[in-house]
């Protein structure tokens, strides 16, 4: 019988490129046919053919506390119940820029926008504004959204520019973007040794999840604060998915240090349009209405999105949610690796907070050259199998997966169940 996700899959691609609104949601990378996801409870969603996935996506990591909790859906029930949108200011933007501030000692202002790319695009170009330099700085493997600026990867050595990694960024928008490989403190010695005083900023995703799970090493985000202090240079950490997922705090807390701007999303949105930046009041003066550096958006502080963050930025500040969240990832991750081991395959993962990494490898990797020499052959085999007993992994053995409050014991062992079976017939 035909799936109706092969059905809706040819349908969609007709009217939508690919047939999906966002690139990795068409499995290229792993195969097959997506499935169309028809509704979602806890940890849990369903497809076209009503069939019931344990969900390790979540959305890409908004789903922190779990697909429609009740006090979400209500606030999000309410604010539509009093107006969509209103593109004037509303009560609930000021509530949602105090508890981020809150939060997050390093951020002294904020400005909600409506999307990851939105958040670092503007931050990016607040960087430039406010330094009058050109130059950024980003890593292989780490991903900021798709702005034409940050679409580049590594230029042929150290100190040529960076070459589109997308048909349609100018030349001229990439060689103002330097690559360099992430954990490689020495290389940005040599970078701002050599030209330290024309950086704008360095912009890293301090917990990588764009390449798979990559823990940044202390010396790299150390080396990255003292250099871009010494030379003037903004840090920008690109929280959008690591912040509010590794901890309350994110990558920053956890690493106790103080960028001076943060990329947020995801979390914050609770699965509704909201993203962030923020930091150094300094910094953020240079915003219109108060300076020179533009930036707008008419859906930005979204009320009924807005209402979605509150709400979820209010759950996640219960006690023991991080705790228990960690304890809950790093079971599944440990588990994980047991049944591969039993089973003779060669296999690790990794979790930091509510974030986990799978490598078909020897050892969790620590750069992006080590997760291009894992197994993806051998991921995409168990992703399907997974797929087969009802658990869905993200589509592609170079992103990170994502465990929710309501992923409790009984989940992950039904996880760990299938993953003995699945590893099995890699055998
Ligand atoms: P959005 O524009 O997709 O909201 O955010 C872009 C972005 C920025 N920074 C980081 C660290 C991110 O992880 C993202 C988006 N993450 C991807 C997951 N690999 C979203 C999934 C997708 O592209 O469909």
């Amino acid at each position: 019988m035909t799936s109706k996700n092969d059905t809706l899959f040819s349908r969609a691609q007709i009217s939508t490129p690919g047939g999906v609104n966002s690139p990795v949601r068409a499995f290229r990378s792993v195969g097959g046919t997506p499935r169309f996801i028809t509704r979602a409870q806890g940890p849990y969603f369903w497809d076209a053919d009503d069939r019931r996935y344990i969900d390790y996506i979540g959305s890409w990591g908004p789903a922190i506390v779990g697909h429609t909790h009740p006090a979400v859906v209500k606030a999000v029930q309410d604010a539509a119940a009093r107006g969509l949108s209103f593109g004037a200011p509303t009560e609930g933007e000021i509530e949602m820029a105090e508890e981020i501030c809150r939060i997050l000692p390093s951020v002294e202002q904020v400005r909600l926008v409506s999307s990851g790319t939105e958040a670092g695009m503007s931050a990016l170009r607040l960087a430039r504004g406010a330094t009058g330099r050109d130059t950024i700085i980003k890593f292989e493997g780490c991903y900021h959204g798709h702005a034409d600026s940050l679409l580049v990867k590594a230029g042929s050595g150290l100190l040529t520019f960076g070459n589109p990694t997308s048909a349609g960024v100018p030349e001229d928008f990439a060689k103002h973007t330097l690559v360099l490989d992430y954990n490689n403190p020495q290389q940005l010695e040599d970078i701002f040794a050599r030209m330290g005083d024309k950086i704008a900023c360095v912009i890293v995703e301090p917990v990588a999840g764009n390449m798979n799970l990559v823990r940044a090493t202390p010396e790299f985000l150390q080396t990255m604060r003292r250099l871009c202090s010494q030379h003037g240079t903004v840090l920008i950490f690109d929280e959008v998915m690591c912040g509010f997922r590794v901890g309350l705090g994110g990558a920053q807390t956890l690493y106790g240090i103080t960028p001076d701007l943060t990329v947020m999303g995801k979390v914050i949105g609770g699965g509704m349009p909201v993203a962030a930046f923020g930091g150094r009041k300094d910094l953020m003066k240079h915003l219109a209405p108060l300076g020179p550096v533009y930036q707008a958006g008419t859906l930005s502080g979204n009320p009924v999105a807005v209402a979605a963050g509150m709400t979820t930025l209010k759950l996640i500040q219960a006690p023991g949610f991080y705790e228990s969240l960690s304890t809950q990832t790093a079971k599944l991750a440990q588990g994980l690796s047991a049944a591969a081991k039993d089973a003779g395959v060669a296999f690790c993962a990794d979790s930091v907070g509510g974030m986990f990494g799978l490598y078909f490898s020897e050892r969790v990797p620590a750069s992006y050259a080590e997760v291009m020499a894992c197994d993806k052959n051998k991921f995409n085999v168990f992703f399907h199998a997974m797929l087969d007993l009802g658990v869905y992994l993200a589509p592609s053995a170079f992103e990170a997966g994502f465990v929710s409050a309501q992923h409790d014991d009984a989940v992950i062992d039904e996880t760990l169940a299938a993953a003995r079976k699945a590893f099995a017939s890699l055998r």
